[in-house]
């Protein structure tokens, strides 16, 4: 998906084929060409699939141009040394605007979000996500039988889990991992064909999320929406349907060791140089916020912060600039279009309000950065500001973390994300809707002793490292394992 691996040259999040280099292929005279993925979920899982010799089904973009080797439109990866199957499901235009943009990001993400004002259900959305959904089970049924594990990403696929059950003869191990909240049934209750969903997700051996909250609302939702359940809170098991779905709070990391040595190879060239292109003023102190432009990563809640931050200092004016990177996505839906337009006009009334001649408080980019930039700004921005409303896990957090190997950073954190119960104890909490409260944190961030800098990024970095990708995977593999083994033990017996 594409925002949960940070891959800038793929869409889709998933290894990107490019038209030239690489392998011939004898049915196909176009070649192709694998681009590494540079970071996130699709990094973490593919050495683990390469080592399991499995398949990785994923939906393109429709018109994406790769060589395939079979009608199924599989590409071995890589190309040279076949380690695993990539299947790619070509989905049609009308699927994609329907299943992607439909279902998926105008109900199921607002709803998970706790956005049901912005929840928009569409005539016949559901019935796409309900196909798109069974061409995933039908794939996977072409790969798997009943001693495969198969591990589902994400909520495009809350269907698919007992669909695959249902495919394969005496069932496989299905796990899946949920990468956003999940939300309060007062909230699900608004969710169309919720019932269908949970029934889905039951097919599960086992269900993953970022943190215990999510897990236990989840198991809320199915003890109020679906009475049939067996729900047991304590040890968050549902048995429904001759299955027991075991629900867990596994929370994401990133890959520390790559952010802490990609951001120490770092040129200070390159910052002089980031400075120049942006037009901040050489030396100035540097503040970076990293998002894609979406509603819940509360960005005009943050410039609202900064503009009071400058009122009550008029003495960081010319000292102080803000790099706001935003990421347009999903501009499909006119509730994005609308939130561009107004994160835009309020960085341009501001930097109205404050600016001189030779300095703007807020640089606003919507370019994608290349790693060794986004390392850059890591490395050298004096104070990160993450003031999401409502974030899963908020690996930019922990990216920011990694990345601060110098030591002097300052991390403000808002108390509604994943990430706070990981960080929040040693990182600046901040509540994103109050704006004088981020004003006072971003001033004690940037007059704080070095001294305490560094006492709070060290106990911050532990827990990144101790924490990261690797070690998510390892339990990821180890629950799998588990409910593998119970379920030889206890429902297929
Ligand atoms: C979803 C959940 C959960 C961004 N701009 C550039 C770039 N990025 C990369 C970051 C980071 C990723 O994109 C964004 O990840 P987040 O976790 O911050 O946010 P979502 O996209 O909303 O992700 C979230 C996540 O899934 C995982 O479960 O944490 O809560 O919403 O990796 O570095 N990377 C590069 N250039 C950019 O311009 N190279």
């Amino acid at each position: 998906e594409d925002e949960s691996a940070s891959d800038p040259t793929s869409s889709d999040g998933h290894p990107s084929f490019g038209a030239d280099g690489g392998l011939a292929r004898p049915n196909d005279q176009r070649s192709i060409t694998v681009d590494e993925p540079t970071g996130g979920l699709t990094a973490g899982l593919d050495p683990v699939v390469q080592e399991t010799d499995g398949t990785w089904i994923a939906w393109g973009d429709g018109d994406a141009d790769f060589a395939v080797t079979d009608d199924r439109n599989c590409v071995a990866v890589p190309p040279d040394e076949e380690a695993y199957t990539l299947r790619r499901l070509d989905l049609s235009e009308e699927a994609i605007d329907a299943y992607y943009y439909g279902f998926s990001n105008r109900v199921l993400w607002p709803l998970c979000h706790g956005f049901p004002d912005l929840l928009e259900n569409r005539p016949t959305d559901f019935e796409w996500y309900r196909t798109v959904n069974e061409q995933f089970a039908e794939a996977v049924g072409d790969h798997a039988d009943e001693n495969s594990v198969v591990w589902l990403q994400d909520y495009h696929l809350a269907l698919a889990p007992r669909l695959i059950q249902d495919s394969i003869p005496d069932g496989a191990t299905v796990a899946h991992f949920w990468h956003i909240p999940w939300p309060i049934p007062e909230t699900f209750r608004h969710c169309p064909a919720g019932g269908n969903l949970l029934e889905g997700l039951l097919g599960n051996d086992l269900l993953g999320f970022h943190v215990g909250g999510y897990a236990d609302r989840f198991v809320d939702c199915v003890d109020r929406f679906l009475p049939a359940a067996d729900v047991d809170h304590t040890r968050r098991t549902i048995r429904y349907d001759g299955r027991t779905t075991r629900v867990v709070a596994t929370p994401m990391g990133v890959d520390a060791e790559a952010y802490d040595s990609d951001a120490r190879s770092t040129d200070r060239d390159r910052l002089t140089a980031l400075f120049e292109e942006y037009g901040i003023p050489q030396g100035t102190t540097l503040g970076l916020g990293l998002d894609r432009l979406d509603y819940t990563k509360g960005i005009p809640e943050r410039l609202a912060a900064l503009e009071r931050f400058f009122e009550r200092n008029p003495g960081w004016r010319g000292e102080f600039t803000f790099v706001q990177k935003a990421t347009p996505s999903r501009t499909e839906i006119e509730t994005y279009q609308q939130y561009g337009e107004l994160v835009r006009s309020e960085v341009q009334r501001i930097n109205r309000r404050f600016g001189t001649a030779d300095w703007r408080p807020i640089v606003y980019t919507e370019d994608v950065l290349p790693r060794e930039d986004l390392c850059t700004l890591y490395r050298h921005a004096d104070a990160m500001v993450v003031s999401s409303l409502v974030d899963g896990m908020n690996l930019v957090a922990q990216e920011y973390v990694a990345a601060s190997v110098d030591g002097d950073g300052a991390l403000l954190l808002s108390n509604r994300v994943g990430a706070h119960e990981r960080l929040g104890s040693h990182a600046l909490t901040i509540d994103p809707a109050d704006a004088e409260g981020v004003a006072a944190q971003l001033e004690y961030a940037l007059s704080m002793s070095a001294h305490e800098r560094q006492r709070r990024l060290n106990t911050l970095r532990q827990r990144v490292f101790s924490g990261d990708i690797q070690s998510w995977m390892t339990t990821q593999f180890d629950w799998i394992n588990r409910v593998h083994d119970d379920a030889g033990s206890s429902d297929k017996s």
